[in-house]
């Protein structure tokens, strides 16, 4: 069923808040029964090891291993995959990776120190993680563009060990996905998936080391177990689906702007894709222009369901009201299709990423653009940011005191420590104070 029915909004109407609202919330409620059962795959994984990682994966992706050595795949096969797939793919996907190499190398923070004028010597040391863990999706959802997006911000920050993890229900191995594992310096490879894998790389087994932190989209058992184990390693955002929101001045051909729109709904049935415009009669265009190009999509299924159920085209007075309404939604993709995209994106606050003008489609940023594509998504851009070298690095704070300057800030801490009760920290102090500064 391909018919769209397409909401539509003014942002001058009394009820407009509330239709906004009720248009943004989707449905996330939490499953007990999924809760539970991943509960069991981490305890299990935890407590027996490589066993239940091979218990699960034959029972869930039907791959018999004799052992979990057996389930990692090799850096030769790694190099064999990117030397079959075609030539086309291997060299987009080069492409892509030297672009997202390139622009990351930007966010590297480095380590920071200042002298005051006694001697005292504060800083910031930044290091890389150890170990990172990548979750890429299998089967339909293995996206060669998301293993690039997610290990190249980690190989940039210095981070000596990623590990990816890959399920291949049916043994089924994804030949792009492994070639962009080898093209993003991916350090090992294993093919294992769902919660049992998260809980490996959370808690390690004997032959697939923990990891410091597990970054990479997933289904719901995924996402759940990344919750769960959060706190015994960090995560990366919780992704939502994905979403676009144009800015359309009406002087867009009004197929790309249905084709940009169908780009996110593509991806899922709770994608959203919103059109905002000061122009009631573009936004009859678009929609006449999405009416015509969907039969010809192959997804045109998944799109219908996601334009139909989260969709909106919405009649504003002007850009700025536009820029209003887009900082209220905080989406993930921002489209500002108009003419001066510059002065808008001044008026903009809230958004994953912002492309800028008539010729810059998402789908660019998606692959190749060289931004991450993992962006926060549901409204989360309000506090959050898109993945980055600065998510693979921490931060130590360096504090080193001259005799004068703990003198001086020992009188400070003595006075703080008595006024808290805690004795120790104030005679700690006390002791460095130097007789002749009293
Ligand atoms: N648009 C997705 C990323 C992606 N698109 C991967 C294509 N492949 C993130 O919202
Ligand atoms: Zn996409």
């Amino acid at each position: 069923m391909t018919d769209v029915s397409i909401t539509r909004l003014s942002a001058s109407t009394a009820d407009f808040d509330v239709a906004l609202s009720k248009l943004l919330a989707w449905d996330d409620s939490v499953d007990h029964q999924v809760n539970e059962s991943v509960r069991h795959i981490l305890h299990q994984v935890r407590t027996r090891g490589d066993e239940a990682v091979l218990e699960f994966t034959a029972k869930f992706d039907q791959v018999n291993a004799g052992s979990v050595s057996g389930l990692e795949v090799s850096r030769e096969r790694l190099q064999q995959a990117l030397e079959t797939i075609p030539a086309e793919q291997k060299a987009a996907l080069e492409t892509a990776a030297k672009r997202v190499r390139d622009y990351h190398q930007r966010q590297l923070q480095s380590s920071w120190q200042y002298e005051e004028a006694d001697g005292t010597v504060l800083g910031q040391k930044v290091t890389p993680l150890d170990r990172a863990g990548l979750y890429v999706p299998g089967g339909k959802a293995a996206y060669p563009s998301s293993v690039l997006m997610n290990a190249i911000p980690a190989k940039v920050a210095g981070v000596a060990e990623v590990i990816m993890v890959v399920p291949t229900p049916g043994g089924v191995v994804n030949d792009m996905v492994l070639a962009a594992a080898a093209i993003a310096g991916v350090d090992r490879v294993f093919t294992i998936g769902g919660a049992q894998a998260v809980a490996a790389l959370a808690y390690g087994t004997d032959t697939i080391p923990s990891v410091d932190k597990i970054v990479g989209p997933g289904n719901i058992y995924v996402a759940t177990a990344k919750r769960e184990v959060f706190g015994v390693v960090g995560i990366d955002m919780i992704a939502g689906p994905s979403e676009i929101l144009v800015i359309c001045d009406g002087e867009t051909d009004p197929d790309w702007i249905a084709m940009d729109l169908f780009s996110q709904a593509e991806h899922d049935e709770q994608a959203q894709s919103i059109l905002v415009s000061p122009s009631a009669d573009y936004l009859d265009q678009v929609e006449a222009s999405i009416r015509r190009l969907l039969p010809t999509m192959e997804r045109a299924d998944i799109i219908a369901a996601s334009l139909n159920s989260r969709a909106a085209l919405i009649e504003v007075a002007d850009l700025s009201e536009a820029a209003k309404v887009s900082n209220r939604i905080a989406p993930e993709h921002l489209e500002l299709s108009v003419a001066d995209p510059e002065s808008l994106v001044a008026e903009i606050r809230h958004a994953g990423a912002i492309f800028l003008g008539r010729y810059t489609a998402e789908a660019l940023g998606d692959y190749c653009a060289g931004p991450n594509h993992v962006l926060p998504t549901s409204g989360t851009a309000r506090f959050s940011s898109p993945l980055g070298v600065y998510d693979f690095q921490k931060r130590s704070s360096i504090i080193g005191f001259s005799a004068k300057g703990a003198s001086d800030m020992g009188k400070v801490a003595s006075v703080l420590a008595r006024g808290e009760g805690l004795t120790a920290h104030a005679r700690s102090a006390e002791y460095r104070i130097e007789d002749g500064a009293e």
